[in-house]
């Protein structure tokens, strides 16, 4: 464990892997929603303004802006021209260009690999179809009607904060959605967030993990993370990797989590381009948008060794809901769940 005095507090990381059971196979004809695979992968976007000038157009896909220039509005005319490829494959979206959705929303699950609004499934319980659940130390889930976004289940998670690390996780794991295409993955969830820790803690709320890439022979496992630290509600990006102790970056900022409302949360794991990006109700976090390596203003890694890139995993699951490396409660409802190689979007306000 390390220890680092940032202004308002002692920040303490403790960022624990715990990963599940080996990857399943599932069925391809799951009736939440998975699609099959299928389609050849569109070509990388090339070009484009890499500074990031609003409306550089690339000649496909997205290009690359630097950490911070999500305001930018860059994109490749040609960025959703594998479209007709369907399946994992066909659509490079950089998603970076997207400062906000474009145009009104859409029913993302018309093409998405995965979508799941929970309400096929039994209250209380966990949820089914496809979902594993992951709890660890008194963390619980459960579907629950509660609190709502679309027709009468969401998922809660709940973590007490007793113990330094928690868990309440539900998971996709495996085929047919990973290996996903580009080795990235877009993902979109609403979620109703009631507790947060009082104080500095690190939790996560998004988490994609897999495999370490070649060329790292001491490191078996990386994720990408978002989720909160300081002052228990200010979100943020992770990296870290197992075992433990070589990396643990962090890109902090200052933007606190919605409470008690629903929130459209958009993430942007991108393991061929080393990027992530978090959009809040549809318009992008530049704080929170990384590109290889945390902004040096808004973090560090705590190994001081570790050369600062968030190198990807090969993502083989996706969790969401609740995690912590301290003590701290977390309390949140998850709903309208999609998994995607392109930004979703939020859905329709009700
Ligand atoms: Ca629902």
């Amino acid at each position: 464990m390390a220890g680092k005095m940032i202004p308002g507090g002692s920040i303490s990381f403790f960022c624990v892997l715990a990963f599940a059971s080996a990857v399943s196979n599932c069925s391809t004809d799951d009736p939440n929603g998975v699609r099959g695979s299928g389609g050849a992968s569109g070509s990388r976007g090339a070009g484009g303004s890499s500074a990031g000038a609003p409306g550089a157009s690339g000649s496909g896909g997205v290009s690359v802006g630097s950490a911070g220039s999500g305001q930018a509005g860059v994109s490749g005319a040609g960025g959703d021209a594998g479209q007709a490829g369907a399946g994992t494959g066909g659509v490079r979206d950089g998603g970076n260009g997207d400062a906000t959705n474009d145009g009104p929303p859409v029913d993302p699950c018309a093409t998405a690999l995965y979508c799941d609004n929970f309400d096929s499934y039994a209250a209380p319980g966990n949820p089914g179809g496809m979902w594993r659940t992951s709890v660890q130390a008194g963390g619980t889930v459960s579907v629950d009607t509660t609190h709502a976004r679309s027709g009468p289940n969401a998922v809660h998670v709940t973590n007490p904060g007793g113990a330094a690390f928690e868990r309440a996780f539900i998971s996709l794991e495996g085929a047919p959605i990973f290996p996903i295409a580009h080795n990235t993955i877009f993902g979109r969830m609403m979620i109703y967030v009631t507790r947060v820790p009082a104080n500095t803690v690190h939790w996560t709320m998004i988490q994609g993990e897999g495999t370490m890439v070649a060329g790292f022979p001491t490191i078996t496992d990386a994720v990408y993370r978002y989720g909160g630290q300081i002052n228990g509600n200010r979100l943020m990006a992770n990296y870290d990797t197992v075992p433990g102790g070589q990396s643990d970056c962090a890109q902090r900022s200052q933007v606190p989590v919605p409470m008690n409302t629903w929130s459209c949360v958009e993430w942007r794991f991108d393991g061929e381009l080393k990027e992530l990006d978090f959009w809040l109700d549809g318009t992008i976090i530049p704080a929170l948008s990384v590109r290889q390596i945390a902004v040096p203003a808004a973090g560090a890694c705590q190994n001081p060794n570790w050369s600062g890139v968030w190198e990807p995993p090969t993502f083989q699951a996706i969790r969401l809901g609740w995690q912590h490396y301290q003590q701290g409660p977390g309390e949140a409802w998850i709903d309208d769940v999609v998994i995607d190689t392109k930004r979703p979007g939020c859905p329709a306000t009700p």
